[in-house]
């Protein structure tokens, strides 16, 4: 009240109703800005503890003399990450949904935000949570063996329990760390480079994805001479899209050299290779060259460009949408391909000039990343320290189950186990010490 005059005059500022007045400078009594201040009484705010925003105008001078006056009035600014540590500490959420508001608040794309969001609302967590309980239910039968060895207890042989570890704890904690594999294509999103010798139409066609004019493109072979990306949503995926120079086998020119070296490196980094043809023309050896220096081992897009100057019975719409293979050039190329061990390229026809094919080749893009992978958002999808956590848990299950196995002492069985319960306690941070939280908080942007 230093600082905020109700436009109404009011007693005190009732909890969740939102008010509308001025804030003033608290010493010199200087008016700063309108604005919304709304009172979030304990428990329930995100904090689990009384906050009071105000909602300002959002220019920086306005913030940052907002922020001197509530400093001036005995408040402090949060650390990093500070809200939702509170949040976790006062119980509200575990430290797996506090790792999820970081992925939440950094996502970029759509199947990060689903990630995320299914982290927050508790997937992980339930899943951990689970897995936890058959840990106590294994321990609580074992305990029972140790305690009352001769009292007649229904008897669980060693088999029933390595049973239970190896499916009610080893199978779920195997999932989740296979769904770790699609962590980065999620997180991370896929390097797609387009190569081909020059004046395929590359920059045309990285401007078309685009749908802005980002690079040059001019008819004289070798314009592009460094490489260029962008990021670029397709389907909720996070693309990088790189356009490369023109790659020919000899020049004398040193700074195309250099951007042709560029070029290769790039092809070899890539997720995806988009190898661009002018298909108005026939295969010209360079082109012969750069299909021969493609290495396996990433999906292969052949990117039939320039349709539009095609003439003649391959000009068809039908052709152009199905009968690809009647292309003279398409029979050269696989043969080339197959020779270096790609089986699987795909051949798409487009026009960088008219647009046509490019839906289809970003679905191609889509595609190629996310459907082999299966790329499920629903299932919980762990964070590095958690798959780190999870694969020592695993450990220590799987010896558990091999001491059972060999007829090991019960005691040595259970120290095991406990090992692991331990790991999966630091997952929820039930049992994390000021260290771990310190680093998973520090990486929070402030106000968070
Ligand atoms: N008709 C037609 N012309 C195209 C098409 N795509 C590109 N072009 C033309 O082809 C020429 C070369 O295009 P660029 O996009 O600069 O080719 P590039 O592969 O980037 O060339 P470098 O940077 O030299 O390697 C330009 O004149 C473009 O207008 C197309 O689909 N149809
Ligand atoms: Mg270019």
């Amino acid at each position: 009240m230093r600082i905020f005059r109700p436009k109404r005059p009011v007693h005190c500022l009732e909890s969740h109703r939102v008010y509308y007045g001025l804030i003033y400078a608290p010493v010199s009594g200087v008016f700063i800005d309108e604005a919304l201040v709304m009172l979030m009484q304990a428990p329930h705010s995100y904090t689990r503890e009384d906050v009071l925003e105000i909602q300002c105008h959002g220019g920086p001078a306005v913030t940052r003399r907002i922020l001197e006056a509530v400093l001036a009035c005995g408040a402090r600014e949060a650390d990093p990450g500070e809200f939702t540590r509170r949040a976790f500490l006062n119980g509200r959420i575990d430290l797996a949904q506090a790792e999820a508001v970081m992925e939440l608040v950094t996502a970029a794309t759509d199947l990060q935000r689903q990630a995320a969001i299914g982290a927050l609302s508790g997937n992980m967590s339930r899943s951990i949570h689970g897995v936890r309980e058959e840990v106590v239910d294994v321990l609580a039968r074992i305990e029972a063996e140790l305690d009352f060895p001769e009292d007649g207890l229904e008897f669980h042989s060693a088999t029933a329990l390595c049973r239970s570890i190896s499916e009610k704890i080893l199978h779920p904690i195997h999932a989740l760390l296979a769904s770790y594999d699609t962590r980065h294509i999620v997180r991370d999103g896929v390097r797609v480079v387009m190569a081909g010798r020059p004046n395929t139409g590359k920059s045309s066609l990285f401007n078309g994805i685009l749908g802005t004019s980002r690079v040059l493109v001019s008819p004289v072979p070798g314009t592009t001479r460094d490489s260029i990306e962008e990021n670029l949503d397709i389907n909720g995926l996070l693309v990088t899209l790189v356009d490369t120079a023109g790659i020919r086998q000899e020049t004398s020119d040193t700074i195309e050299s250099m951007g042709m070296d560029i070029a290769q490196r790039e092809m070899e980094r890539a997720n995806h290779l988009l190898v661009l043809i002018d298909c108005s023309l026939p295969l010209t050896h360079e082109d012969l060259h750069l299909l021969g220096s493609i290495h396996p081992g990433r999906p292969v897009t052949v990117v039939l460009n320039k349709i539009d100057l095609l003439k003649g019975p391959f000009a068809e719409p039908s052709c152009l949408q199905d009968g690809l293979n009647v292309l003279p050039v398409t029979a050269q190329i696989q043969a080339v391909l197959l020779e270096k061990g790609i089986s699987e390229a795909v051949f798409l026809p487009v026009s960088a000039k008219t647009g046509f094919g490019l839906d289809r080749l970003k679905e191609r893009i889509a595609n190629a990343a996310l459907s082999d992978r299966a790329v499920n958002c629903d299932f919980p999808i762990p964070t590095l320290r958690q798959r780190d956590i999870l694969m020592k848990a695993a450990e220590s299950f799987e010896s558990a189950q091999d001491l059972l196995k060999n007829g090991k002492a019960l005691e040595i069985v259970a120290i095991e186990l406990r090992n692991g319960l331990s790991g999966l306690n630091e997952m929820l941070g039930l049992e994390a010490n000021e260290d771990v939280l310190n680093r998973i908080f520090s990486r929070f942007c402030i106000g968070k």
